[in-house]
């Protein structure tokens, strides 16, 4: 078991509005500060998506390259760009940001519902996204919403256009996908291949559950307004620090330790920083 526990922030998302949480960071120099307050209280991965000042997801260069920029300037978090974007967007618009080359990079290995709308990862956007994101020689995190695209990885796997160790993030209770319950984290965890490493990324009021299980299990927690926008129940979080804050206290309580930047580099295997 991996002592130290990664932990991303998803600090901002595409779905959540400033409506429903107030603190919700969207101009550059305000990502940038809510990502250094969550890396200062121990998340060592940023997973970041785009907006535009009113709003509207983005998933542009430009956009990117403000907040790559405002966050840089701020601390050395891991930068994980996403390639989900918002529902409805086209996978050449999801991946254009991948031209600034992030480290890390997001990559859903299936369709699924998502609310009222459909997420689209066909294979052919799968092996779109998975080309550039070689090309560019980003490493990919692979989202799993649910028990299909567990067996998306293994075709990948089997074809040789991926191979272990990856690490692989299970988004848990996403209407319409897999619900973030013990069983079904005990069973992604348990199904992928030997040496791989994995996020839990629980949804909504299960956020605390699912990370407090993955502390216990050897795992790694992601944390964020992406996910979640309660501290707890009728009580809005005021920043995306809070929840790291008390995932490093659960880990603390079983004998874990928030993994550095560079502990976080070499537990999920990512090339040392130049
Ligand atoms: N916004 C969701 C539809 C990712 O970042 O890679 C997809 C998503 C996944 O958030
Ligand atoms: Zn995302």
């Amino acid at each position: 078991m991996s002592e130290e526990v990664v932990i991303t922030v998803a600090g901002v998302g595409a779905e959540v509005t400033r409506a429903q949480q107030p603190h919700l960071p969207l101009l550059p120099e305000e990502v940038g500060e809510e990502y250094r307050r969550a890396h200062s209280a121990g998340a060592a991965i940023g997973h970041i998506h785009g907006r535009r000042p009113d709003g509207a997801p983005a998933q542009d260069l430009e956009t990117f390259r403000a907040y790559s920029q405002a966050i840089r300037q701020r601390c050395p978090i891991i930068q994980q760009f996403s390639t989900g974007g918002a529902v409805g967007m086209g996978v050449e618009e999801r991946i254009a940001a991948l031209e600034l080359a992030p480290e890390m990079a997001t990559l859903t290995l299936g369709t699924c519902n998502f609310g009222d709308d459909v997420f689209e990862n066909s294979l052919p956007t799968i092996r779109t996204i998975l080309g550039r994101i070689r090309a560019l020689g980003i490493t990919p995190e692979l989202e799993i919403f649910d028990d299909g695209m567990l067996a998306t990885a293994d075709v990948l796997f089997g074809k040789g256009l991926l191979a272990p160790p990856v690490h692989f993030d299970f988004v848990l209770g996403v209407p319409g996908a897999a619900a973030a319950t013990p069983e079904n984290l005990l069973h992604f965890a348990r199904s992928i291949p030997a040496g791989c490493t994995w996020t839990v990324a629980g949804i909504g009021r299960r956020q605390t559950a699912m990370a407090t299980m993955a502390v216990a299990m050897g795992g790694h927690v992601r944390v964020g307004f992406e996910d979640n926008i309660y501290y707890r129940k009728g009580e809005l979080a005021d920043s995306n620090a809070r929840f790291v804050e008390r995932v490093v206290r659960i880990a603390r309580e079983v004998g874990r330790e928030p993994a550095t930047v560079e502990q976080a580099r070499r537990t999920l295997h990512l090339p040392a920083a130049a």
